[in-house]
């Protein structure tokens, strides 16, 4: 059989302004970057990827500029030439040559899935046995780095039924000045819309332990990833002795480290993530393995724009434990975007283009506009 070959790879990094700054515990984002991949195959069709990391270096060890030098210098020679849809032998091959650079292999498995769903004609989420709804939950976080103005916000995407679930990151202040933030906003928006926290490993575990009590006592639905990643067993400790429920975000980020955070049920959820994970083929994995453990499933993000977002939602509208919903606003916190036609949020969440592929198609306009010079 002929297959159709890997003629190019190219790659471009994207800056787009966030619509307000997003205080995070580790970096304050006013704007996003990201590595926009671009896959040519011989049959004529185009593929494309997205690689987008928070903050730098900060949130994870894969930077925008990193990811581009090494797609360019090390991935596309392993990939040029080569049959583009044996995608479980690509990814093989890449794991075989590249360490880690999780991030840059999620790009590149999505360009070659969004090149199989354009060849085949069908969405991305059919190659993975289709979706179970054509829509997906999805909360918005709101961190704005003040609590009136966080209150504010939640008010009117309430109003506009555009969320009814609020994520709120704390980690960065003192532990008593986040409860009472925390609380603050919990009580503002009534007990009809969920408030979670993200502390993105900020605090001690007997910091996480004294604080964690404060915060179930004032209604918080949700605690994700209190204390450092690498402490799984902390981590067991407080999924144990809590009601409300733990979730591991940077703990669980690759198929080893759900299997084992499973084994000691260290969280009652995962938040997964197509780039911490090495892709989408991998996030089925990792869902394998909760569902087999009884954990429940959140489909997270790390502010991707809508490709990296749509990728996203292909691959979790196809689980059937996505308990938690989604986090998957991130083309909501820019102020611009890069595709022909952006994704539509309404009723608390968004809909998945059911067209080929990813289903969108790239501005090259915006590109030009947007792309690092
Ligand atoms: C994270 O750690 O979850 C996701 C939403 C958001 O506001 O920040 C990210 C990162
Ligand atoms: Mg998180």
């Amino acid at each position: 059989m002929e297959y159709p070959l890997i003629e190019k790879i190219e790659t471009t990094i994207v800056d787009l302004p966030t619509i307000r700054p997003h205080h995070l515990s580790m970096a304050v984002m006013r704007s996003q970057a990201m590595v926009i991949i671009r896959l040519f195959c011989s049959d004529g069709i185009e593929g494309i990827g997205e690689s987008t990391t928070i903050g730098g270096i900060s949130y994870a060890d894969e930077s925008p500029e990193g990811i581009k030098l090494n797609i360019d210098t090390y991935f596309t020679p392993l990939l040029v030439g080569k049959p583009a849809t044996q995608i479980n032998a690509l990814m093989k091959m890449l794991d075989k040559n590249v360490s880690g650079n999780n991030f840059a292999k999620s790009g590149i498995e999505t360009a070659l899935l969004d090149a199989q769903g354009k060849r085949l004609g069908v969405p991305v989420s059919a190659l993975f046995g289709g979706t179970i709804k054509n829509t997906l939950p999805v909360l918005w976080t709101l961190a704005s780095g003040d609590t009136q103005k966080d209150i504010d916000e939640a008010h009117q995407l309430i109003k506009e039924n555009r969320h009814n679930t609020f994520k709120l990151k704390i980690g960065a202040k003192d532990p008593d000045v986040d409860v009472a933030h925390v609380s603050a906003i919990k009580a503002a928006v009534g007990s009809s819309i969920k408030v979670t926290v993200d502390v993105n490993q900020a605090w001690s575990e007997s910091v996480a332990k004294r604080y964690i009590q404060k915060l179930q006592d004032n209604g918080v639905d949700l605690i994700e990833q209190p204390i450092v990643k690498t402490n799984f067993e902390g981590l067991a400790r407080l999924t144990d002795y809590f009601e409300v429920p733990i979730m591991a975000d940077e703990a669980a980020g690759t198929v080893v480290d759900a299997f084992k955070l499973a084994k000691i049920y260290a969280a009652s959820v995962f938040a997964l993530k197509i780039s911490k994970s090495g892709g989408l083929t991998n996030i089925h994995r990792q869902a394998a393995i909760a569902q087999g453990a009884g954990i429940s499933l959140y489909g997270g993000t790390m502010l991707e724009g809508t490709i990296g977002t749509l990728a996203s939602a292909h691959l979790f509208a196809t689980l059937p434990n996505l308990d938690w919903g989604t986090e998957l606003f991130g083309p909501l916190l820019l102020t611009d975007d890069i595709v022909k036609k952006r994704i539509v949020y309404k009723d608390n969440g968004m809909e998945i283009p059911q067209g080929p592929g990813l289903g969108i198609e790239l501005d090259m306009n915006q590109i030009e506009k947007y792309k690092r010079k």
